[in-house]
């Protein structure tokens, strides 16, 4: 037995999405999305200029791909189904060749002793949609329970894991506060609204899903970051963490898993008189259709500290207004990307949901290590030597070890990702997968050794 022994029935594998991997193919029937859309316009905003055309080609050589898993460990994958593919338009018809394409995907997996975990939306709004608004309007919400349901009906006898989203909190941030989605607003007011409609949504995935009986499961994915006070002895450090706590995890965590919206920050946003528009009957709905499982992606904490001069922007507020980021001096970091590397932090996160939220059965459904100019690693051999990537991946899951030891209900860790990957805003630039692709030699994928190392960890329950 290993040292870092896990259960046998662990989850083992890797995480992904359908607009960061598919590729657009021409004339397969798949609908613009606002990625799509948001690069023909502006190419210079995505790094190399590279958009969401070049991906890594899952489409055509997803049963390469698969083969590929099963080298590396996988006993489970995630990846998602991109709306505008399925539904062109967001509503109405149905794309019948990508109904084909995403069964035989998710078969293809299941026949290789993978389990498919099926995530309804990553960021990928229809364009048709975004045009009403997106997620501001509420019809949105509507037609994402009708396109969740569709999903369910043409794949539930596939696919029995399900999760209604990736990071909500992301479409919030990047397109409604902070610039990095479209439509690229910065507006506490709408950013409120869009993830108030994406509670809503979710939580009306799950009751659709549960009035089908397909025995399966269904949950949420959401990137979770411990908020750590600059000094915990001072009060006004710990409220500004908490406050930031509330604004970025508790926002969907409380509504996804207790069924109710936290109440300080319910209060602040009252106090902000920025409530958002509820529908009678919505605030029960949360209650009722609570998550069966949590996907907890951790990357990176939030340091905060109390504001030096407290003072709310009263004609544009932001969450900032409330409290000041830090920047812990001698805090690790991952030198080839820029954020902090603090293992603790996935520790903590499965401690506070054990402790905090009923024990949820959870698991970390992404944690990885984004590296720029990942070639210069690569040996005579032309493998990748990501020996910082086994490190990193070691050090964190021997904190889920320890919070497993402890009680945590934790079933699974995914890396992110398993082919690196087109990443938004940022396209190839921080490679993060078990294995390349070199997007010169038409997508040719090869492991790296981090790939090899996870399948040994996999197929030995852990490591010593
Ligand atoms: C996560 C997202 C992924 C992926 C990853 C890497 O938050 O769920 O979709 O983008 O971050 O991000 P980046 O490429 O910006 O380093």
């Amino acid at each position: 037995m290993k040292k870092y022994n896990f259960p046998n029935n662990f989850w083992w594998g890797s995480a992904a999405s359908g607009p960061q991997t598919e590729g657009r193919i021409a004339g397969d029937g798949k609908g613009e999305n606002i990625w799509d859309y948001w690069y023909t316009k502006e190419p210079e905003k995505f790094f190399n200029e590279v958009g969401p055309d070049k991906t890594s080609q899952v489409y055509t050589k997803y049963k390469e791909d698969i083969q590929l898993m099963k080298e590396t460990g996988h006993n489970s994958f995630r990846t998602s189904i991109q709306w505008s593919r399925l539904i062109p338009k967001g509503t109405g018809e149905i794309n019948q060749t990508a109904v084909t394409f995403y069964r035989e995907y998710f078969q293809g997996l299941r026949e290789n002793g993978i389990e498919p975990f099926v995530n309804l939306y990553h960021f990928d709004m229809p364009l048709a949609l975004q045009e009403k608004g997106g997620w501001l309007n509420r019809e949105t919400v509507d037609a994402y329970a009708n396109y969740a349901k569709t999903c369910f009906e043409l794949f539930g006898d596939i696919v029995k894991i399900w999760f209604t989203h990736n990071e909500p909190i992301v479409p919030v941030e990047g397109g409604y506060l902070y610039q990095f989605h479209f439509p690229n607003h910065i507006n506490l007011k709408e950013a409120i609204q869009v993830g108030y409609h994406e509670n809503i949504a979710s939580a009306k995935a799950i009751q659709a899903y549960h009035q089908l009986n397909q025995s399966g499961e269904i949950g949420i994915i959401l990137n979770l970051t411990p908020s750590y006070p600059k000094d915990n002895a001072n009060p006004e450090d710990v409220k500004a963490a908490k406050i930031a706590d509330a604004f970025f995890n508790r926002s969907f965590l409380d509504p996804a898993v207790k069924g109710e919206f936290p109440e300080d920050l319910v209060t602040i946003i009252k106090e902000l008189n920025l409530l958002p528009e509820i529908v009678p009957g919505d605030l029960t709905l949360i209650k009722d259709n609570t998550v069966d499982l949590l996907g907890i992606n951790y990357y990176q904490p939030r340091r905060i500290k109390a504001k030096e001069t407290p003072l709310v922007n009263v004609v544009s507020p932001m969450p900032e207004d409330f409290f000041d980021n830090y920047e812990m001096p001698g805090r690790k970091m991952n030198p080839y990307r820029g954020w902090e590397i603090y293992e603790k932090g996935i520790y903590d996160i499965l401690t506070n949901t054990r402790e905090n939220y009923g024990n949820i059965k959870c698991f970390i459904s992404e944690n990885g290590m984004g590296v720029e100019g990942e070639e210069r690693f690569v040996n005579e051999f032309g493998i990748i030597e990501d020996d910082y990537r086994i490190k990193f991946v070691k050090d964190h899951l021997k904190y889920v070890h320890q919070a497993i030891e402890e009680g945590a209900n934790c079933v699974g860790y995914h890396m992110w990702t398993c082919m690196d990957n087109w990443s938004w805003t940022n396209a190839y630039k921080n490679r993060y997968g078990f294995i390349s692709v070199d997007l010169d030699k038409e997508g040719a994928r090869t492991i790296k050794k981090s790939g090899h190392w996870f399948k040994q960890v996999a197929d030995d329950h852990g490591f010593d």
